[in-house]
């Protein structure tokens, strides 16, 4: 069982003790904040916003701004002046800032002079926005500030430090609060029992700090671990790829289709640097993992995480990964798979997964609280199979099940087959509502460049992969999938037709 401190700041935790010398903080132009640095410029700005902005603890302060240093330098100092951290995407536009702002009770924002405009569009009232990484010499980095060290203020381990915003994949955004507590233990559960981190890793990866699987890849992890990371602001696959090769990146954060983008452009780029590549945010098919494997001989480490519970529970370390599996509870962390009525069901059954460990969900006043946590339990909303030997295996999100014809199908294991055509680099599958068998499978592609739309054979191949009555009755291609800004994808976009 994990325990800490009464009292706990986690931000002074993860700056203090280590070398002031050691790197903490990378940048793709070769730059490098050391420990040493990225303290002295944490406390300026703990500094600047009890000072200069008026921030007390338990202020809730957005935080704005592409994948920097200064951007997670100030979510540091937020945490270690005592106040709450709410990171947004940089993508968010003015309309759903207003909503995080109204839900969260944000009163300052610390955001990044490229992604200004909409957060001034957005009209908060009464928001003091302090902008960061301009010229003006109003910037937040040109403002005077007390010299010396700032004494974190001495926060409870139950207060609150962060709150993290999901719109799920249906839009309707819900805060998650977590306490400081919670940001050391997904260091010390997940990152310290598969990755098992040292010095000197470097981390690097493509999701955002404003979506809490980049905010523990990108900072907590390497932090807890004296390690560094490479704060990348543009992270598409071909620029993940240079930028492991150029820095010799050990540790990888991304999700499945930058895995397989990543392997379409991956000749002629040497990553033996890698020791560790994660998959999370979305269902990770085996045909990947393979594919990934073959080119690189590294075993992805696949996991679930959810913003409810900061970051992920299940996974597999080492020789335990197996492909097509998410993995077992991480140490930690418990789970099972249960009926609608909360009651387990047999191992090899389909159920919901439910999951219980050191963080847990709570939502900022919000009515669905009572669906995710039942009994104790968090109940993620996914649907999931328990194999007899303890491994659980992803089956779709529980609303995701297609039923046709009395059968069960589940489109994720259709996405698979479909990704096993070497033409198809994205497949998404939906049920479509019909009158003779309730619902028919539908498969939206996207094929490689220059590839063949031939429906008719691409169904043929699924039908040598899969029973038959699994097989799309239609077959669309699209140029790209519907996908939240954080890259899970939309199926219900897909299913209402609003995302073709
Ligand atoms: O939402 C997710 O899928 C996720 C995955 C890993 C870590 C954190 C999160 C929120």
């Amino acid at each position: 069982e994990l325990r800490y401190p009464e009292r706990l700041n986690c931000a002074a935790e993860l700056l203090h003790g280590r070398p002031g010398d050691r790197p903490a903080f990378r940048t793709p132009d070769g730059g490098v904040w050391t420990y040493g640095e990225l303290r002295g410029r944490v406390d300026r700005l703990a500094h600047l916003l009890t000072t200069d902005l008026g921030v007390v603890p338990g202020n809730r302060v957005l935080l704005r701004g592409p994948t920097t240093p200064w951007l997670a330098a100030c979510w540091l100092a937020v945490l270690k002046a005592g106040a709450v951290a709410v990171t947004v995407l940089a993508q968010q536009r003015p309309h759903e800032l207003a909503t995080v702002c109204a839900l969260a009770e944000v009163r300052h924002a610390l955001c990044d002079v490229r992604s200004l405009d909409d957060l001034v569009k957005a009209e908060v009232p009464d928001l003091r926005i302090a902008v960061f990484g301009g010229d003006s010499r109003d910037d937040l980095l040109h403002r005077p500030a007390p010299d010396g060290p700032f004494d974190a203020v001495p926060t409870a381990a139950d207060d609150v430090a962060l709150i993290a915003f999901t719109s799920g994949t249906t839009g309707k955004p819900k805060g998650c609060a977590h306490f400081h507590r919670d940001v050391l233990a997904i260091a010390d559960t997940f990152s310290r029992h598969i990755l098992k981190p040292v010095a000197d890793d470097v981390f690097a990866g493509s999701p955002p700090l404003g979506f809490t699987f980049g905010l523990g890849g990108l900072v907590v992890f390497p932090l807890r671990a004296g390690a560094s990371a490479l704060l990348l602001e543009q992270a598409h696959p071909s620029q993940l790829l240079a930028a492991i090769e150029e820095h010799r990146a050990s540790v990888l954060f991304t999700a499945p289709t930058a895995y397989r983008a990543m392997l379409a452009e991956a000749e002629g780029h040497d990553l033996s640097s890698l020791r560790r590549c994660v998959s999370a945010g979305e269902n990770l098919p085996a045909a990947t993992w393979q594919a990934w494997h073959d080119r690189t001989g590294l075993r992805i480490i696949n996991g679930i995480g959810a913003t409810e519970l900061l970051h992920i529970f299940i996974s597999a370390a080492d020789d335990a990964v197996r492909p097509g599996a998410t993995g077992v509870p991480v140490p930690g962390w418990e789970a099972r798979v249960q009926d609608a009525d909360g009651v387990p069901v047999p191992d090899g059954q389909p159920g919901l997964l439910a999951v219980r460990g050191p963080v847990g969900c709570r939502y900022l006043a919000d009515p669905r609280q009572r669906d995710y946590v039942r009994d104790g339990w968090n109940v993620t909303g996914d649907t999931y199979v328990r194999d007899p030997d303890g491994y659980f295996r992803y089956v779709a999100r529980a609303d995701d099940m297609i039923i046709s014809a009395g059968y069960n199908i589940a489109g994720p294991e259709v996405e698979d087959a479909l990704l096993r055509h070497p033409d198809v680099v994205e497949a998404a599958v939906v049920g479509r509502p019909d009158e003779a068998r309730g619902q028919v499978v539908v498969a939206y592609t996207v094929l490689k460049e220059g590839a063949e739309r031939d429906a008719e054979a691409l169904r043929a191949f699924v039908k040598t992969e899969l029973a038959p009555y699994k097989c799309p009755r239609e077959i669309v291609f699209l140029d790209t999938l519907p996908r939240t800004a954080t890259g899970k994808l939309q199926r219900f976009r897909l299913r209402t037709g609003a995302g073709t």
